[in-house]
């Protein structure tokens, strides 16, 4: 069997893995990833020839490439997402659980001989920094050119990950087969007790690359609950005012509400005068430890974005356009005739093109030209607005952790936990209008603890058990708050611009952080008063203000009834200070002193 970059690792673990995964999958060739340019170059001239990758306008996108998936395989497949674990009730109510003796074999028939005619790529990676104590070295098998290009933008891989491996066996063994993208035959199985993850039937992003989702959080989640720390899906930002004080806070939002946009954020105008600064260090995930001083210490495990295209734009993120000028992969956006690249959002909408689906099109046509849930891929070191300290081992204290959603109604624009437990409340009982990043419906709403639901590798009560436990490790843990952008007036309007005027939310966040603002106590949180928000220079009546700020007790006393519904499908797991806080907020809300 042809082999190129043999003899790279004589790790006897890993190779003995991959021999037992070669003569499973059968392959005509098997390609160790070096992590070179050199390596980067052959393998895109490969993508090139396998189809993966389309050509682009080279003027208009120096070093970007054009993917088309399968269209039947465009998002997340939760439905087909599993926690294999001995014992079911380790996987809990909210994941779909398969026991390993089953999905171990079931995996193992498709793809059986599945490589025959198609090259294994074998990537050595890491999650986090090199150099950092919390990272985690895995490998990746995939028979996709698309997928392997994209783990060497998404994570830090080769020769670097190997040598930090040395001889150990302490890696997750990471299996993906395209297959036949059949959906019946299409699973992403996780096995927190092995470090394993196998993944068939999908080339998409969260069900491919498997460093991501599967290992950044379902199985970081897992060993992070073992090892005393938290994995998060939650952007990492850096807040400067104008005295030169730096804030980091962690945000934590549903898939496609808005995280890249939060982490990238452009202060306005009058902000940015007065020399406010906003610095991006992670878009989608977060690895948290308790550090020595009592804080809360987070790093991004990535290396790199892979963001929403649709609604992506130079008023509402010219830094992630900077960011993806170049050296970028594109997932199912249109291209127009010029072979530049178009989607919703972007521009003024081209008079044809050919769409995500290789057909062609006009706006006429009635469907979109990029899927709604297109992505674009690129390196975080070519973010105009990084922060210095984006791969500093130890990670940044934070400061504050947002929690946020979609709500048309019910949660105001910001309020404040009163502590920790009532932090974690906040958190586990969040809910969210769904978005395109998940197949099913769009715009329902779902409970999303921590916006963690498709996410936790484990039995959610013990997760929020772990929370709790977290905050009670730390003396000096984070305030917590929660924020919606998404509230709409009556007309179905929403009340507040977003984008850049976010950091008008975010300078009250930090104040109060500081301890140099007050807040109202109110049922729900402490919350601020209008005049405590600085909007100047902001057009925004003062009904919207004060409907942006507004509670309204019966829609909250529903909210309880509903997340108590909720709680009661989540098991006997879950801790008790959970239920005690839904207890105090009726009370409060009741008009009861909490
Ligand atoms: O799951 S992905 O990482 O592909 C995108 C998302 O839903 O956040
Ligand atoms: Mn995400």
């Amino acid at each position: 069997m042809d082999e190129i970059n043999t003899g790279i690792t004589k790790n006897k673990h890993l190779l003995g893995w991959i021999a037992e995964c070669v003569k499973l999958c059968k392959p005509e060739r098997v390609w160790w990833l070096d992590g070179s340019d050199a390596d980067k170059e052959r393998l895109t001239e490969e993508a090139y020839k396998t189809g993966d990758f389309l050509p682009v306008n080279a003027e208009k996108h120096p070093g970007c490439h054009l993917h088309r998936s399968a269209h039947n395989d465009v998002a997340r497949t939760e439905k087909l997402t599993f926690i294999c674990t001995r014992d079911e009730g380790d996987c809990g109510p909210t994941n779909n659980w398969m026991a390993p003796s089953e999905a171990y074999p079931k995996l193992s028939s498709i793809l059986d001989g599945s490589m025959a005619g198609r090259t294994m790529y074998v990537i050595p990676f890491s999650m986090g920094p090199i150099d950092s104590p919390a990272r985690k070295i895995g490998v990746e098998i995939t028979d996709s050119a698309y997928v392997a290009l994209s783990m060497m933008i998404m994570t830090r891989v080769g020769i670097k990950a190997l040598d930090a491996l040395g001889d150990s066996d302490d890696f997750t063994r990471c299996l993906h087969g395209k297959a036949d993208l059949h959906e019946s035959r299409r699973f992403i199985c996780h096995f927190p007790e092995d470090n394993a993850v196998w993944s068939v039937g999908s080339g998409y992003g969260g069900n491919a690359l498997l460093g991501k989702k599967c290992l950044a959080l379902r199985l970081a989640s897992w060993q992070g609950k073992k090892e005393g720390w938290l994995a998060e899906h939650m952007l990492i930002t850096a807040i400067t005012n104008p005295a030169g004080k730096t804030h980091f806070v962690a945000a934590a939002f549903p898939s496609a509400c808005g995280k890249t946009n939060l982490s990238m954020l452009v202060p306005p105008k009058d902000f940015a005068e007065k020399g406010w600064k906003v610095q991006t260090l992670g878009d989608d995930i977060a690895w948290i430890r308790v550090g020595e001083d009592g804080r809360f210490y987070a790093i991004n495990p990535e290396a790199g974005f892979f963001g929403v295209a649709p609604g992506t734009n130079e008023k509402t993120n010219p830094n992630a356009m900077k960011t993806i000028s170049k050296n970028t992969i594109f997932t199912n956006v249109l291209q127009r005739d010029d072979g530049s690249l178009w989607w919703e959002g972007h521009s003024k909408a081209p008079e044809k093109g050919i769409d995500w689906k290789g057909e062609e099109w006009t706006p006429e046509k009635g469907s979109p030209g990029s899927h709604p849930n297109s992505r674009f891929t690129a390196p975080l070191s070519q973010c105009p607005s990084l922060h210095d300290d984006w791969e500093t081992p130890k990670g940044v204290p934070l400061s504050a952790i947002i929690f946020g959603g979609r709500r048309a109604k019910l949660a105001p624009l910001v309020f404040e936990a009163f502590n920790w437990q009532h932090g974690t409340f906040v958190g586990a009982t969040m809910a969210s209008e769904t978005t395109a990043a998940a197949t099913g419906a769009v715009g329902v709403v779902r409970r999303d603890p921590m916006a963690m639901l498709p996410f936790i590798g484990y039995n959610v009560g013990d997760y929020f058990r772990h929370w709790l436990e977290r905050g009670a490790a730390a003396s000096n843990a984070p305030k917590i708050f929660h924020v919606n952008w998404f509230k709409r007036n009556a007309d179905g309007k929403y009340l507040w611009p977003g984008y850049g005027e976010n950091l008008r939310v975010l300078k009250w966040i930090i104040e109060r952080c500081d301890g140099r603002i007050s807040a109202v106590k109110t049922p729900i949180g402490l919350m601020p008063r209008k005049e405590d928000l600085d909007l100047r220079g902001l057009d925004l009546s003062e009904d919207a203000v004060e409907e942006l700020l507004a509670i309204d007790t019966q829609e909250w006393l529903a909210e309880v009834e509903s997340q108590a519904e909720f709680l009661s499908k989540l098991g006997e797991r879950v801790p008790d200070e959970i239920y005690v806080e839904r207890g105090k907020l009726k009370d409060r809300l009741m008009g009861n002193k909490g």
